[in-house]
């Protein structure tokens, strides 16, 4: 490989930062049941202790993006521990996922709800997870709503989203000058006739109507099989409300599988076009890369490394697309020149690169054989396995 192009590759991956959830590292189930893993995490402490063992392989992510009631059992309250212990584990807390889902209270939904009681306690949860971010001093405050109908006929579809600006906007005006508020979009499920927050479009007019601090979250789960994302992720780069990624992978639907397990060129046309983007404009793309999966099947700590390496090397690869000669490309029609340019990079192996780049920055040369070699594993399944063996499995 040349030097220009060695260069490139550690040039991205020194910028390369992407944030893990800490419900990955949990014991996570289906519809059609949950398989305990004895060495899964239950507490913070075991969440933050995992994901700092993924950093140290891995170099790549310093955050761990936090559920409120999963996390946070005593909600603002739990602030001052949590700190502590991201300070004492040196992971620092990323993004807060208010839970407006999953409580009993929530079954016609939460801003959407009819009952404005509903609605008042779901305002109240999300102004506190809005308070749980500034005293943790993150960023992001990052919403994704469950809400929707099952039925034709049993929502009144223009009312909710009427519901949905007023409550966006007083969370809008929560917001500390530093935070951000993530809208993500869903097409279905749980809702399986409507859902509120269904698309792109819908998340742009309320993210744009709640504040300038609000921004869309695309979680690449969430399309259809046949929609175009990165063509999405240009609209919103444009109309300078792309906030971030939820990053995952699927065969059918939000499957929450491993980046790149099932269409990796899928990620790496994402990240050619956000490069493409800061290329013509000639500035950073302010947006957060986070990873949001659920490892039933997989060891969930290998998972999580599997899948950061994984976009470290599709990152790599998008960074080596050479954007002025695509530009011409494009503009003399030279259709099989420019596609080749994507491909010849997609296809280029960049790992000998980046395994000189993880000797260079004193990592481990293969973090996954690292993480089988230290014991890790050994020592947290000992730890765990009595407490997990405890864990109900069943989903009825
Ligand atoms: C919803 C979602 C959302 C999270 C949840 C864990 O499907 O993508 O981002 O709150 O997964
Ligand atoms: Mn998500």
């Amino acid at each position: 490989m040349s030097a220009d192009r060695a260069d490139r590759i550690f040039a991205a991956l020194d910028g390369f930062r992407i944030e893990l959830p800490s419900w990955g590292f949990a014991n996570t189930g289906t519809r059609f049941g949950k398989y305990m893993q004895p060495a899964a995490a239950t507490t913070l402490e075991e969440k933050f202790s995992d994901a700092a063992q993924v950093h140290a392989l891995t170099g790549a992510c310093p955050t761990l993006a936090l559920h409120v009631r999963w996390d946070l059992p005593a909600g603002v309250d739990s602030t001052p521990q949590v700190a502590a212990l991201a300070q004492r584990v040196g992971i620092a807390v990323g993004a807060i996922n208010p839970n407006l889902f999953e409580e009993q209270h929530y079954k016609f939904g939460s801003f959407g709800n009819p009952d404005a009681a509903v609605r008042e306690r779901a305002r109240a949860h999300a102004f506190e997870s809005v308070e749980i971010g500034r005293r943790l001093g993150t960023r992001d405050v990052s919403f994704w709503f469950a809400d929707g109908s099952n039925y034709p006929g049993t929502a009144n579809i223009r009312q909710r989203r009427r519901w949905f600006e007023e409550a966006l906007g007083a969370v809008h005006a929560r917001l500390g000058a530093g935070q951000r508020m993530l809208v993500e979009y869903k097409p279905f499920e749980p809702a399986f006739y409507h859902t509120d927050i269904a698309d792109w479009g819908m998340a742009l007019l309320l993210a744009r109507g709640a504040g300038p601090q609000a921004r869309v979250l695309v979680d690449t789960g969430h399309h259809y099989l046949s929609q175009n994302i990165e063509q999405i992720v240009d609209w919103l780069l444009m109309e300078g409300m792309l906030g971030g990624f939820h990053f995952n992978d699927r065969r059918y639907a939000d499957d929450d599988l491993t980046i790149g397990s099932i269409d990796p060129y899928q990620v790496f046309r994402i990240f050619r076009e956000i490069r493409s983007f800061e290329w013509e404009t000639g500035r950073a793309a302010d947006l957060a890369y986070m990873i949001d999966q659920s490892h039933n099947l997989k060891g969930k700590i290998e998972a999580m490394i599997q899948t950061v390496v994984f976009a470290q090397e599709l990152y790599a690869k998008a960074s080596l697309v050479d954007e002025s000669a695509l530009a011409s490309a494009q503009m003399q029609t030279d259709l099989v020149r420019a596609e080749s340019l994507l491909q010849d990079a997609f296809a280029t192996d960049v790992r000998p690169a980046i395994r000189e780049w993880r000797a260079a920055r004193k990592l481990a040369a293969d973090p996954i054989d690292a993480f089988r070699q230290s014991g890790y594993l050994e020592r947290i399944t000992s730890e765990r396995a009595a407490r997990n063996a405890a864990g109900n499995s069943s989903y009825a």
